[in-house]
């Protein structure tokens, strides 16, 4: 099996193992508050960050773990962030939805639905300004294009040409609506177009897919051909959020996007190529959990705030 595949399943796992142990750690009462896990998307963050640099700036959502990751933020930062620990990122006061870490070129996620975008043109405006070079990426949900904000956002990216790139998610739902009730465009990388930018549809279960146009909207972009519209098609394969049943899904849907995931198919190349690549596959895994077991404690021992300090970094 091709090397890079190794290297998608690596990082795709260690993603997917982070995410299950964050469920572990909330149903055990270690992470408070609610989370949103992108298990089944993973390929999006890992394709697309490969194709960044450090001097980028990421946006994400409140579906973000995976883009952190991938951006290179420590294990243990996260986990203990999470925990609401005196994490180095944000000392547990952002906690799973709203966290940062612009030294990693992270940005930070956002709640609001579509909130992100125009914080991510506005970066795209500064380094426009600047002359640095920097690209603006923004990952958003398929749901997020019906805003207001992500309407003006588009717009302005291409009157000025800056150098966005908007990742769309389109796991096809929003909470609990499916897109087909939302939507009456086949595509949403067709709404590029009154935009006035390149609009593509790709298979975002595939980082390598990902990755190449990531790759070519980042060029574009830095070369001041402003911003482009990525749709990466995906799966969610967990509910919306910690505590979603998913009562509302058709039957039979979870198992056949389960199929098409993309560790599931990594898995499904290595078996046709024989026991060698699978076991390659069983080590990776091992690995992985061994990491994620290290990395939870060392969130363990980072020690909470200090109740002293609960007014710092309040305007009043
Ligand atoms: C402005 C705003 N409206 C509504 C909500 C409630 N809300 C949270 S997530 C969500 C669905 C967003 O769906 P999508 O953009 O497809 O992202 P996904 O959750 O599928 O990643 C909604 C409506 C919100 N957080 N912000
Ligand atoms: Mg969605």
């Amino acid at each position: 099996m091709a090397i890079g595949r190794e290297e998608d399943y690596r990082a795709i796992a260690t993603i997917r193992a982070f995410e299950e142990r964050c469920m572990n750690l909330k149903t055990a009462g270690e992470i408070p508050g609610s989370i949103h896990l992108c298990d089944g998307q993973e390929a999006i963050p890992v394709g697309a960050c490969r194709a960044l640099e450090p001097r980028d700036a990421v946006t994400v959502t409140y579906r973000g773990h995976g883009w952190a990751i991938a951006r290179g933020l420590p294990l243990v930062a996260l986990f203990s962030e999470l925990m609401g620990r005196d994490s180095e990122l944000n000392g547990g006061r952002a906690g799973s939805p709203f966290f940062s870490s612009p030294a990693h070129g992270f940005l930070g996620e956002n709640s609001i639905v579509a909130g992100g975008m125009p914080m991510a043109v506005g970066a795209a405006l500064a380094a426009a300004h600047d002359g640095s070079g920097a690209v603006s990426i923004v990952s958003v949900g398929d749901g997020a294009l019906n805003q207001g904000a992500a309407h003006e956002a588009l717009n302005f990216a291409s009157v000025f040409s800056l150098p966005l790139v908007l990742v769309v998610e389109n796991n096809r739902y929003s909470e609990m609506t499916p897109i087909r009730d939302m939507v009456r465009v086949e595509r949403l990388a067709d709404r590029a177009a009154a935009y006035g930018m390149p609009g593509v549809t790709i298979d975002g279960n595939d980082a390598a897919i990902v990755e190449k146009a990531v790759h070519d909207a980042v060029a574009r972009a830095r070369a001041g051909g402003g911003p482009t519209l990525i749709e990466a098609d995906t799966e969610r394969l967990v509910g919306h959020y910690s505590g979603d049943l998913q009562a509302y899904r058709p039957s039979g849907e979870v198992a056949s996007a389960r199929e098409r995931e993309p560790l599931a198919r990594i898995r499904r190349a290595a078996a046709e190529e024989g026991p060698d690549a699978v076991a390659r596959l069983d080590a990776i895994d091992l690995e992985v959990s061994a990491l994620i077991d290290a990395a939870v404690k060392g969130a363990r021992a980072v020690p909470y705030p200090d109740p002293a300090t609960v007014r710092e970094h309040l305007y009043a």
